[in-house]
Order: structure tokens, then C-alpha cells, then sequence
């Protein structure tokens, strides 16, 4: 028999998740603050609990996947946990998912915290992914009932690690979406469809500069090297015309501006012949 689960959330999210347990034959018992959303659930086998005290006690294993951290506390302070283990796929803060993982062993359970990479439709599907930290003992335990929503990926028991690596593709998803979405509004000012626009050239072009990255990530790893005839004076001095153009084409540039500012800053400080990996030190500067 399959390891019983039960999610604590019917949101978008965990929806798709109880659906893929359930479609891999896990005994799945679900519940949610309003009651009744997602009756489908219903029809595909799910017991569904009255309270989240109730869910808890029908499963060995416990997702929770609600809208934030003060919804997780909320839900789980004072309920009985011994012997569970408790895996939180709620976007937190690595400190969130710190204090979580506290609160949740203190109560008597294993604690694993996830970053799901993946929207709800991709779950149970081959670019699904999610990051899990906490105790290694019960991720090898249930490491195989987690897979079929995702593939899993552990990256340490401190709990706050799985967060830390969600927010930093998070961080590079909003990066590359924002200037996309730059891009698009100042073809648009010319009446440039959109759609050929994005298919013949936006993606081609941003998905051959996503290939310069593992370059950059080694000179981080292992120092400065040939910066491959793009310095970052040339970039900076380059980089005016794209705020310049955005004004004068009516375009608000606030998603841009900030890279020029670190472009100037960086050749301030004498990284002018740097590739753009020179950036990522001046960014951890301010926090030390
Ligand atoms: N959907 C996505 O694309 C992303 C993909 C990556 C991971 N995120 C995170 O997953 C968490 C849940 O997201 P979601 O998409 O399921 O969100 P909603 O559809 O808005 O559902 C929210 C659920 O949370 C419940 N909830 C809200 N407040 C409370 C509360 N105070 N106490 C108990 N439960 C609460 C809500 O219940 P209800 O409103 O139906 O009663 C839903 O079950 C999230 O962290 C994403 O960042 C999703």
C-alpha cells in the first residue's frame, strides 16, 4: 500500500498536488480553511477532513501548501504532530522556514521544508522540480512518495536551504520577466505585434544569453577570466541609450534603471573590464 498523505490547503497549488497523489494511489486525505473548494477531489477518492487537527491524524505524512508563513503558524500551532512528518511547501523566507521547522519539531515531528519550482499544471509532470532541506532521514524516507509530484532535489538539512535556493530562481525568473516585459512595451509603442515579435525574436535572443551563464557562474567559482569582448565599461557606456530610448519612446524605465546604476557603479570601482559576473559582488557588498 502506498504511504497515506494528507495536504493541508486546496488552494491552486495544493490542489494539484492532492490530484497527483491521488492519481498515484496514495491514500489522500485533504482539508482546507473554506470548506468544500475543489470537489473534484471528492469524485478522484480524497477523504476530506473537517479540521486540520483531524487531517493530520489520518496520515503519516503531511503537505501543507498554504498562501504564506503566518497561514502555516496559524494552522499548525497547538495541533498534535508526534510522529509525522511534516513537509511545508508554502513560499517562506529561509528564516520563516527556519522558524517553522522549530515550532514543527518541538511538536514532535520530522520537519522538511520545499520550494516548488513548477506552476500547478506542471505538477506530476518532467520539468517539475522541488527543493527540499531539513532532516535527511525522513526525506530518504519519503523521497519516493514526494517524487511523483516533482522530482526532488535535496540541498541540506539546514531547513532554511530549500528557500534560499527557491527565492534565487524565483529572483531570476522576476529578472528575466521584467525585462521581457520592457521589451515588450517599447516594441509596442510602434505597433509591433507582439506575438512574432516574442516568438521570432524576444525568446531566441534571451534563450542564447541564457547560455553565457555557467561562464559567468565560473568565474565566481574560480575567479575573474576573458570577459569575451563584452567589459562592462562598454556596457555602461552603452547601457544610457536604453534608459534614453525607453523615455523618449514614452516608456516607464523603473525595471531597467537599476542595472545601469550598477553598470556606473561598477566601472566606478574599477571593474570596467569585467564581464557582467563583476556585478554579483558589488550586489553583496551592502549586506555584507
Ligand atoms: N500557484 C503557483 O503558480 C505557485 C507555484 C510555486 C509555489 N507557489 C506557492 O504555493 C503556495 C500555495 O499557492 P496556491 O497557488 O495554492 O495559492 P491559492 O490558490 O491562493 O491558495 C491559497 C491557499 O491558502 C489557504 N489560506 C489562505 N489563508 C489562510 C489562512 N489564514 N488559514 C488557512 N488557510 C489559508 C487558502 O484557503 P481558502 O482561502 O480556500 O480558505 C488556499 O487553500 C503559496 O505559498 C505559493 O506562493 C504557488
Amino acid at each position: 500500500m502506498k504511504t497515506p498523505v494528507t495536504v493541508l490547503g486546496l488552494g491552486a497549488m495544493g490542489t494539484a498536488l492532492a490530484r497527483t497523489f491521488l492519481a498515484a494511489g496514495h491514500p489522500t486525505t485533504v482539508w482546507n480553511r473554506t470548506p468544500g473548494r475543489s470537489p473534484e477531489l471528492d469524485t478522484l477518492g480524497a477523504d476530506r477532513a473537517a479540521t486540520a487537527a483531524e487531517a493530520i491524524a489520518a496520515s503519516p505524512l503531511v503537505v501543507v501548501c498554504l498562501l504564506v508563513d503566518d497561514t502555516v503558524r496559524s494552522t499548525l500551532d497547538g495541533l498534535d504532530l508526534a510522529g509525522k512528518t511534516v513537509v511545508n511547501l508554502t513560499n517562506s523566507t529561509p528564516d520563516q522556514a527556519r522558524a517553522t521547522a522549530e515550532r514543527v519539531t518541538a511538536a514532535g515531528a520530522q520537519y522538511l521544508d520545499g520550494g516548488i519550482m513548477a506552476v500547478p499544471a506542471m505538477i506530476g509532470g518532467p520539468a517539475a522540480f522541488i527543493f527540499y532541506s531539513g532532516v535527511e532521514e525522513a526525506f530518504e524516507k519519503h523521497s519516493g512518495d514526494l517524487s511523483v509530484l516533482a522530482k526532488p532535489a535535496y540541498v541540506g538539512a539546514d531547513a532554511g536551504l530549500a528557500a534560499l535556493y527557491d527565492i534565487a530562481l524565483l529572483s531570476g525568473m522576476y529578472g528575466m520577466f521584467g525585462g521581457a516585459q520592457h521589451a515588450l512595451a517599447l516594441i509596442s509603442t510602434e505597433q509591433v505585434p507582439a506575438t512574432s515579435f516574442t516568438e521570432q525574436f524576444l525568446v531566441p535572443w534571451l534563450t542564447a544569453m541564457l547560455t553565457s551563464l555557467p561562464s559567468m557562474a565560473r568565474e565566481l567559482d574560480n575567479g575573474p577570466a576573458d570577459t569575451a569582448g563584452s567589459n562592462l565599461a562598454m556596457q555602461a557606456a552603452a547601457y544610457d541609450n536604453l534608459v534614453t530610448t525607453a523615455q523618449a519612446q514614452g516608456v516607464d524605465p523603473r525595471l531597467l534603471a537599476p542595472m545601469g546604476e550598477l553598470l556606473r557603479e561598477a566601472v566606478a570601482a574599477g571593474h570596467g573590464d569585467r564581464d557582467l559576473s563583476g556585478l554579483v559582488d558589488l550586489l553583496k557588498t551592502p549586506a555584507g
